[in-house]
Formats: structure tokens, sequence, C-alpha cells
């Protein structure tokens, strides 16, 4: 029996080394390929001193190289730390440092980015770069190219232990209520654990291959998408990004697709496109949206334009997948259907946390061999997050129904899903008081066709300042923050609603924002 996802990997490779395994742009690789490149990377770090359990962050693209040094670093017995490439010095600073990563593998610029946070990060000593001629990096720190570490690695012959179950595999940043956030710890078993029961509830076998336009920075395209392809020997057509008449175009020429992933936001684009361009994809085994609700409205169009019953699903960096929707049977619009094999799922009443009955809303909890090991130095959060049982609550509310699908109704925690990325209110609302023209600031989210929720900050002016232009907060906001999480609208108001503690009360902001008629994709 494996204990991890990579020796499932490198078995693959062992036994059928010439199976294809992943094209990107004009790079082909098979799975005996792939490996060999594993195995250098993971070679040439240790021997420039990669220690176990030491953590390495990886700050790039979409490309064959990402899915090397995933696996590569996880080879050297090191700990993956995932970044999201939007992210700007705020969130970089904060998930470096907490992480206290020794290394990053990035891009040209990345490099540029994180040259004025050197000396917020001690711990960092050396960066592998993917891109020549990268800018230089600050003196003190090691640069390395990706060939070079590869070329060191290929004549190195330093014996790779494979992963322990227990081992740390991945640190997942994901925001809390507070705005900053926090390492989910995932171990090698409850990664491998998801995929089995992912890969099993979907019928994903070696015959499939996936047309992968996620970024593999984060849970849906890396943890769903790559690794059930590693899992089980399947092949999968790597996208730098998405585009809707690029993926359309393929889904209608490539007969070997048999499988199809995206956020809500990707599927109202390729309709938008089909309708425009008149082109139809061709039909496909499994075409399957996560990661933020999928209206029915939307649901509907996509099964009468494109010809796709699409399968929704639900999950969350602490837990990889939660619940699915039948593959066989009923695929109900509006729910995300029922836990994976092998994982628990209840609603619970907010305040006596005592399970509720079906058609009852409360908080959705998870329990299972896929619920992570807990927030990285944070025991408090921790704590906070589990129950003695074991039962993780996850801030989303929700219900199950007469037939026991899981509804997802709405969050216990302030989020904004905008195109499938998160944002949490508290770190945009942060960023915009720093701002000499604020006085106060509430951040919330309301609905947007493209996006199923927008960003949208009210504002109080400072009195006796001159008011700040729209344009101007929007932009000392991208200058620190990933720019998704810029506010679509700015909106001036003389005071906020509070409530008698002093609380600000958005959905009075909301009610009073949303106008009448709004066209959501939700
Ligand atoms: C890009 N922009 C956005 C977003 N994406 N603004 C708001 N929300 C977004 N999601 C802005 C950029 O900041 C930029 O602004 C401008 O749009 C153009 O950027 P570009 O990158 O070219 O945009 P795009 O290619 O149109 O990207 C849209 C996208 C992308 C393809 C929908 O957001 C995307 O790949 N989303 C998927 C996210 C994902 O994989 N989530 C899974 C998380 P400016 O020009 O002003 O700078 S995992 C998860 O949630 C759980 C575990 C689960 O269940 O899966
Ligand atoms: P993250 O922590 O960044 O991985 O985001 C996970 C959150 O995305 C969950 O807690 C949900 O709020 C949301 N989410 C994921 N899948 C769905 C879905 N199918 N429908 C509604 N919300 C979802």
């Amino acid at each position: 029996m494996s204990a991890s996802l990579l020796e499932v990997f490198l078995d693959h490779a062992h036994r059928a080394p010439e199976r294809p395994l992943l094209t990107f742009e004009q790079e082909r690789f098979t799975y005996g390929q792939l490996a060999t490149h594993v195995t250098a990377f993971a070679r040439g770090l240790k021997q420039r001193g990669l220690q176990a359990g030491e953590r390495v962050a990886l700050f790039l693209e979409n490309s064959a190289r990402f899915a090397i040094a995933y696996l590569g670093v996880q080879a050297a017995g090191g700990v993956v730390v995932l970044v999201n490439t939007a992210y700007r010095q705020v969130e970089l600073a904060h998930i470096l440092s907490d992480a206290e990563v020794c290394g990053c593998v990035t891009g040209a610029a990345g490099v540029a980015e994180l040259a004025p946070l050197r000396a917020q990060l001690p711990s960092l000593q050396w960066l592998v770069t993917v891109e020549r001629p990268a800018p230089a990096p600050p003196e003190s720190l090691t640069e390395v190219p990706f060939d070079t570490l590869l070329a060191e690695g290929t004549l190195a012959t330093a014996p790779l232990a494979t992963p322990r179950p227990e081992d740390l595999a991945v640190l997942g940043y994901t925001s809390g209520t507070t705005g900053r956030s926090k390492g989910a710890m995932l171990l090698h078993r409850n990664l491998l654990a998801n995929v089995r029961a992912v890969s099993e509830a979907w019928r994903w076998t070696e015959e499939d291959r996936l047309l992968l336009t996620l970024p593999l920075f984060h849970t849906h395209g890396l943890m769903v998408g790559l690794h059930g392809t590693l899992f089980t020997g399947a092949s999968v057509d790597l996208r730098r990004r998405f585009n809707a008449a690029e993926v359309l175009a393929a889904l209608r020429d490539d007969a070997s697709l048999t499988m199809f992933f995206g956020v809500p936001t990707l599927y109202s684009r390729l309709l938008e496109e089909a309708r425009a361009s008149r082109v139809k994809p061709r039909a496909l085994r499994l075409w399957v949206s996560g990661s933020a609700p999928l209206s029915p409205q939307l649901f509907a169009d996509v099964e009468a334009e494109l010809g796709a019953r699409i399968l929704e699903r639900y999950g969350m960096t602490e837990t990889v997948m939660n619940t699915t929707n039948p593959y066989e049977g009923e695929r109900r619009p509006g729910t995300v259907g029922f836990p994976y094999p092998g994982q628990e799922a209840r609603v619970v009443d907010v305040r006596t946390r005592q399970p509720l009955p079906r058609g009852e809303t409360g908080e959705i909890e998870m329990r299972g061999p896929h619920v992570f090991a807990g927030y990285w130095r944070r025991q408090d959060a921790t704590a906070e997050s589990f129950d003695a049982d074991g039962w993780f609550r996850t801030g989303d509310l929700g219900e199950v129904d007469a037939d026991g699908y899981l509804r997802i109704t709405g969050r216990a925690r302030e989020l904004i899903i905008s195109g499938g990325f998160n944002v949490y209110p508290r770190e945009v609302e942060e960023v915009l008081a720093l701002h000499p023209g604020v006085a106060e600031v509430a951040v919330l989210g309301l609905p947007d066709a493209d996006l199923g929720e927008q960003v949208v900050a009210v504002v109080v002016p400072h009195p006796g300042a001159p008011p700040p232009a729209s344009q101007a907060l929007v932009d000392w906001c991208k200058d620190r923050l990933a720019s998704f999480k810029k506010p679509r609208q700015v909106v001036f108001t003389e005071a906020l609603p509070r409530n008698a503690l002093g609380k600000v009360q958005k959905h009075l902001l909301r009610a009073a924002l949303v106008t009448p008629g709004t066209h959501t994709a939700r």
C-alpha cells in the first residue's frame, strides 16, 4: 500500500514509463520522463542542503516546471508552500515569513516582487528561477536557474527516502476571519486519502485526459486536477491560463479530452464565447464545477447550450474535496451532493453544536482522513476549528435536503468569492484604512454576473482632507494586494451604519447597494 501520492506516481512511472502524462505548450512528458526530472530536482535540492521538513514556496504560474518542482520538493522531504502568483507585498511577506520558507521557486516577476521584502524574510536563503535572464536577486540570496539545479541533480546520487503518511506535504494558506491567512497543514496521508476518494467517485481512470486551465497554486487545479491525473495514471493537457476561445476550440477539436474542471466564472465565459462564436464542444465524460456556487440557471444554460450536465462539488483548502454530486444518478442543481467515500459531513446548530435534522440550516462540519492536521503554528486557531470528536468547522452554512443532498446556503465567516478566488473583507479594509484620505471603510461582496461576487468598498472620507478619487483608492489596493482583491466599486458615504456595540452593519449597506433587478451569476 502506497504511503503518498508521490509514491503512487513513481510507481506508475516505474511500471509504465512510456505512458503519456502531461503536455504544456510545446513540451510533452511521459510518466518516466517526468519522474526522471522530479528525482533530479529533488537530488539537486538535497545537494544544496534542503533538510527534511523545510518549507519551499512555489510562486509560479502553470507549467510543467510547476509539477516538477511540486513533486521534487516532496521527494526531497520538503514541504511545499503554495502562493497565488497575483499576491503582492502584503500577502507575500506574511506567507513567506509565517511559513519560514528557506527557498522559493519562481519566475522573473516573482524575483522582482520578492527583492524589496528581503529584510522581512531572514529565513529565505535561495531562489530557483524558471526564466533566464531573471533580474538579479538581492546579494544575500543564492539564485539557481531551474535547469542548473536539474543538471546538478542528474549527476547526484543521494538516496531519496519516500515520504511517510504522517509527514507534512503542503502548507495551503487560507484566510480566516482575522484577515491574516493561516497555513493549513496537509499531510501526505490527507492528500492520498482524498485523491483516492475523488477518483473513485468520479470513475477517473488511466483512459482519461483532462483539459486543465485552473491555476496549480490553489486546491482545485492542483489537488483535484493534477493529483487525480497522477493518482490514476491518466494524462493532462495543462494550459498556462484560461482563455475561453482556446478552451472551446480544444474541446471541439481534441477527441482525446474526456474531462474539464472549472469555477463557475469559467463556465459563464465558455457559454458567452460559444454563443458568440457558435463553436460547440464535443461531449466529454465529465464536466466539474466547484470553488464557488454554481447557479441553477448557469447549470441549465450549460446543459441546454453546451450539452454538458455539470457535476458540482464542494471543497476547501483545509480538507481538499468534501462532497460531490453523484457521477451516476441525479446531479441536483444548487446542491453539492454527498460526502465522498470514506468521508463524513454533517450540519450542526451554530450555538449548541448539535447535529440538525434534514431541512434545517446550520454550520457544515467535516470529518475523515482528508481533513488537515491543523493550522501551522496556530494552536489557538486549530483548537477553535475542531471539536473533541474531530469534526472540523468549515465556516460554511448549509442544509441537507430530504434526499440527503447538501446545499450550501451561506457563510458563517465573512468571505467574498470572486471568480473562484477568496477575498477577506478585513484584509482589504486594513489596507484602505491606511490611506490618508480614508476615515472609515467597510468592504463587502455584491452579486456580479461574471465573477459571482464583486468586491465593493464603502468609504467615509477623512473630514478636512480632500476626498480621495475612487481610482486612487483602487490603485492603492493594487499596489499592496493581489489585483483581484481591489474594489470594483468605491461608494462614498458620510457614516457607516453601526449597531449598539459599534459593529458595522454590512447587511444594511448591502441592502442599500443592491439595486433591484441586478443580474447575478449565482
Ligand atoms: C482576475 N481578475 C479578477 C479575478 N481574476 N478580479 C476579480 N476576481 C477574479 N477572480 C482581475 C485581475 O486582477 C486583473 O485586474 C484583470 O482581472 C485581468 O487579469 P487576468 O488574470 O487576465 O484575468 P482572467 O484571466 O480573466 O482571470 C479570470 C479567471 C481567474 C480565469 C476566472 O480568476 C481564475 O483562474 N479563477 C480560478 C480561481 C481558482 O482556481 N480557484 C480555486 C481555489 P487588473 O487588470 O486591474 O490588474 S480552490 C477552492 O476554492 C476550493 C478548495 C475548491 O472548492 O476548489
Ligand atoms: P478555500 O478555503 O480558499 O479553499 O475556499 C473554500 C470555500 O469555497 C469553501 O469554504 C466554500 O465557502 C467555497 N466553495 C467551494 N466549493 C463550493 C461550491 N461548490 N459551492 C459554494 N461554495 C463553494
